[in-house]
């Protein structure tokens, strides 16, 4: 039988928290992500499904989500150590029918249990998935350039859209939608889970001001990229402020648009609001 810690999926996971960790955004037991995996693969892994424990949870789960099996980052655990001992810092649960416990099928080792942002994460893939039946991954994270502009922004999406869009071309083609801005709140509770999945109704990205981001895709790379594609626009953002001579003008904005097909979000700049 195969084993589930030699899985692309522990294997996708391994990866990217080693790398987020290595781009400075994952301090001590900072950020969280959360992977769904289609019951095809699990099969592979757990012909006969065996529950080690129930996981308590703190809110009841949609039924799109309920019986879905997700992977994610344990609670307290480290970025950086989880590809060396993935079985103590992951584990894969599986949501009960009723939507009030998840159980757990893999990982965790030692009494672990899954991250204290569990609700918005389960949440976040309950909104996604109405959008895009294909949404896989939900990514937490705390990028320094991102939580600068958080903290230097007024609490407004188009205001923190505008400023991303107009520091680099590359922006408004990869996140046309712009950005979800909710303001400071208390992290790792129903309600900022239940505020963030809202924003991600519209928005692919949130940023949580004075905390970090949460980004989601089909794949690792796509939720990556997109969290990736913010920080570094903010890092130009911020390391230019004050001197800059030269924003991205609106008629690029316009080009950019055409050029790509995109439909931006309105209220940013009229010129872009009477795009067909
Ligand atoms: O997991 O990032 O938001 C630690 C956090 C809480
Ligand atoms: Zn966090």
């Amino acid at each position: 039988m195969k084993k589930f810690i030699d899985s692309p999926f522990v294997k996708a996971m391994s990866e990217v928290t080693a790398n987020m960790y290595r781009q400075g955004w994952d301090e001590r037991n900072g950020g969280n992500i959360s992977y769904l995996i289609d019951d095809k693969y699990i099969k592979q892994y757990f012909p006969k499904e065996k529950v080690i424990r129930d996981i308590p949870m703190t809110f009841a789960a949609d039924p799109i989500v309920r019986n879905k099996c997700f992977l994610v980052t344990g609670t307290g655990k480290y970025f950086k150590n989880v590809m060396k001992d993935p079985e103590t810092n992951l584990g894969l649960v599986r949501i009960a029918k009723n939507g009030k416990v998840a159980h757990l099928l893999w990982g965790y080792k030692g009494g672990g249990k899954f991250t204290s942002e569990f609700p918005a994460h389960i949440m976040c893939h309950t909104e996604r998935l109405k959008v895009n039946p294909n949404n896989r991954i939900i990514m937490h994270t705390h990028p320094t350039y991102t939580m600068c502009m958080g903290a230097s922004t007024p609490v407004s999406e188009k205001e923190f859209t505008k400023r991303l869009w107009t520091s680099n071309t590359e922006a408004i083609v990869v996140f046309p939608e712009g950005i979800g801005v909710l303001p400071c709140m208390v992290c790792g509770t129903n309600l900022i889970g239940e505020e963030t999945a809202k924003k991600m109704r519209k928005f692919r990205i949130v940023s949580w001001t004075n905390h970090g981001i949460y980004g989601c895709g089909n794949d690792m790379d796509e939720a990556f990229g997109l969290i990736e594609t913010v920080e570094k626009t903010a890092m130009v953002y911020m390391i230019s402020l004050g001197h800059v001579v030269n924003v991205i003008p609106p008629k690029v904005l316009v080009g950019l648009c055409k050029l790509w097909h995109l439909h931006p979000m309105h209220g940013v700049f009229k010129e872009l609001d009477v795009i067909k």
